[in-house]
């Protein structure tokens, strides 16, 4: 036999349910960048205290995100049942938990930089939704009751009725979830606009071709089971701010740049094909990476350089600092010199031959090399501040991360896996190196501690890209520990201290320990 509360319960959940995946559905075609869920859960990552992020990414890795979405699929669900339980025992006292629910879901889609009025046609659909449904099962619940109590009627009509209705919200809301999830899998309308990107070729430049556009013979050791020197888009690694990916239409992509300078420059996507393009191997870095973490990878970069993009908007004297701003309000503050010195610091249009990946900034993201990507690699970027340190602050400084992030000179070793067994003899240890914009000069790696030997280093794309290394080391059976340090070309050697990631990027060696057999 079960309890009225808990049908009461199950009525406000199934409300609730409905409510809330028909206001995704309306959201997923009328203003898919921002429905209430996403908008919700991107309120709470924005208010998140400082190293919650840093805790989330060393739990969840890059499943973050799923995390979120489930915590807060519970919290409606509480918040729902408890919505039926309260309307079954008092008209109106449910629908007021499901209408102040309802307008916290505004309030986020409202904190949104890209909401526009149609954004807030999900939230208002969704709480009508849910009261009509929760008032519609409420009502049939309390007939089942009332025939149940006076002896003379027979309960089972209302019974009936009551679960017909329950399974045929069930059944809706389980149908328009299919059908919002297809709106939203196929992002019909950005797909389709990516898909008919048509990149140029980079400028024609003259021989030998620049530092870095090219892969040299000799930068791939072939070693099995290291990193691919170039890693497929596929398998990049991804982290952002963005619980649902924006969705820009490059038709209407502009990028303004503002602040400190002598004039507004505006250039559409159109304007920024057309222009002369480079193409170049970068590295880009997370500062949340654990020592020997995946939260790197390298790709080959087309775009216009930032330098050119700020020559013809005149930065004015005493800017230090360019703050780029994504539509989803993200921002990042780059010290103007990396924008301006002669490295390839580019205004990204394509990632390994294609236009840029939805998930990596289509159309238009910033690539800087030699600082963490919370600094400086923007994705969906659209406005470039020129301003002061003083003056701004970007999204992750303000959330007890440092205003300046330049990438540590680091190493990790992809073979010999943790844990692995190999047979005695020669065994082979290789891995990845990076000191970006400075470059590797070497690779050094031990076994139990013992004296540092040079490893083979491959030949680099650019200073810009990780390295390549690998050693070969006669090893007796037993259990042994390896680790490996990079050493710059300015002679900077990795750190061997373990810091943590929070607040400027993590140190320490990479440390492997496996069995010779
Ligand atoms: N709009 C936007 N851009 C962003 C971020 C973000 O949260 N939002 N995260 C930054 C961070 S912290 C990193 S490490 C890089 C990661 O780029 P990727 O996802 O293409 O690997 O993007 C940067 N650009
Ligand atoms: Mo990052």
């Amino acid at each position: 036999m079960i309890r009225r509360r808990t049908w009461a319960a199950l009525s406000g959940v199934l409300a609730v349910g409905l409510g809330v995946i028909g206001g995704e559905l309306a959201a997923a075609a009328l203003s898919p960048s921002v429905t209430p869920v996403s908008a919700v859960g991107t309120a709470v990552i924005d208010s998140l205290p400082p190293g919650v992020k840093d805790w989330a990414i060393a739990w969840f890795g890059t499943a973050d995100k799923a995390v979120l979405l489930t915590v807060i699929a519970a919290v409606i669900a509480v918040l729902a049942a408890l919505a039926g339980v309260l309307e079954d025992r008092r008209t109106f006292a449910g629908r007021a938990v499901v209408v102040g629910s309802g307008a916290l879901g505004a309030l986020a889609v409202a904190s949104r930089p890209q909401s526009s009025p149609v954004s807030f046609v999900a939230p208002v659909l969704a709480a009508v939704l849910a009261v009509l449904v929760l008032d519609a099962l409420v009502r049939s619940l309390r007939a089942w009751g009332r025939a149940g109590d006076d002896g003379g009627t027979d309960p089972l009509p209302a019974r009936r009725r009551f679960l017909q209705g329950a399974s045929g919200a069930a059944v809706v809301a389980a149908a328009t979830g299919a059908v919002a999830a297809g709106v939203r899998s196929s992002q019909s309308a950005v797909a389709g606009q990516r898909a008919a990107v048509r990149l140029p070729a980079p400028a024609r430049t003259g021989m030998p071709p620049p530092d870095g556009s090219v892969v040299p013979a000799g930068a791939d050791l072939d070693v099995e089971g290291v990193t691919a020197l170039v890693t497929p888009s596929d398998d990049f690694y991804r982290i952002d701010t963005a619980l649902v990916v924006p969705v820009v239409d490059p038709a209407r992509w502009s990028l303004t740049v503002t602040g400190l300078v002598d004039r507004e420059v505006v250039i559409t996507f159109d304007e920024l094909l057309a222009l002369p393009l480079v193409e170049r191997h970068v590295t880009l870095a997370c500062v949340s990476n654990t020592v020997g973490g995946d939260l790197t990878g390298n790709a080959r970069w087309l775009g216009w350089p930032v330098r050119e993009l700020l020559a013809r908007a005149g930065v004015q004297l005493g800017a230090d600092m360019v703050l780029s701003r994504s539509v989803d309000g993200f921002t990042a503050g780059t010290p103007l010199e990396a924008l301006t010195d002669a490295r390839d610091s580019l205004l990204a249009v394509g990632m390994n031959g294609e236009p840029l990946p939805v998930e990596h900034g289509f159309p238009v993201r910033l690539v800087v090399p030699g600082l963490y990507g919370f600094v400086s690699a923007t994705k969906w970027v659209t406005e470039l501040k020129v301003t002061r340190f003083a003056d701004d602050r970007a999204y992750w400084s303000t959330r007890g991360w440092s205003e300046r992030g330049p990438v540590k000179t680091s190493s990790r070793i992809d073979v010999p896996r943790s844990s692995a067994r190999v047979p005695a003899g020669d065994v082979v240890v290789a891995g990845v190196a990076w000191a970006q914009h400075t470059g590797v000069q070497a690779v050094e790696v031990r076994v139990d501690g013992g004296p540092w030997e040079r490893a083979t280093l491959a030949t680099p794309i650019s200073a810009d890209t990780w390295c390549q290394y690998r050693a070969t080391l006669p090893l007796e059976a037993g259990t042994h520990t390896v680790q490996s340090r990079a050493v710059d070309r300015a002679g900077g050697v990795q750190s061997e201290a373990s810091v943590a990631p929070a607040p400027d990027g993590a140190e320490g060696l990479h440390t492997v320990t496996f069995t010779v057999t």
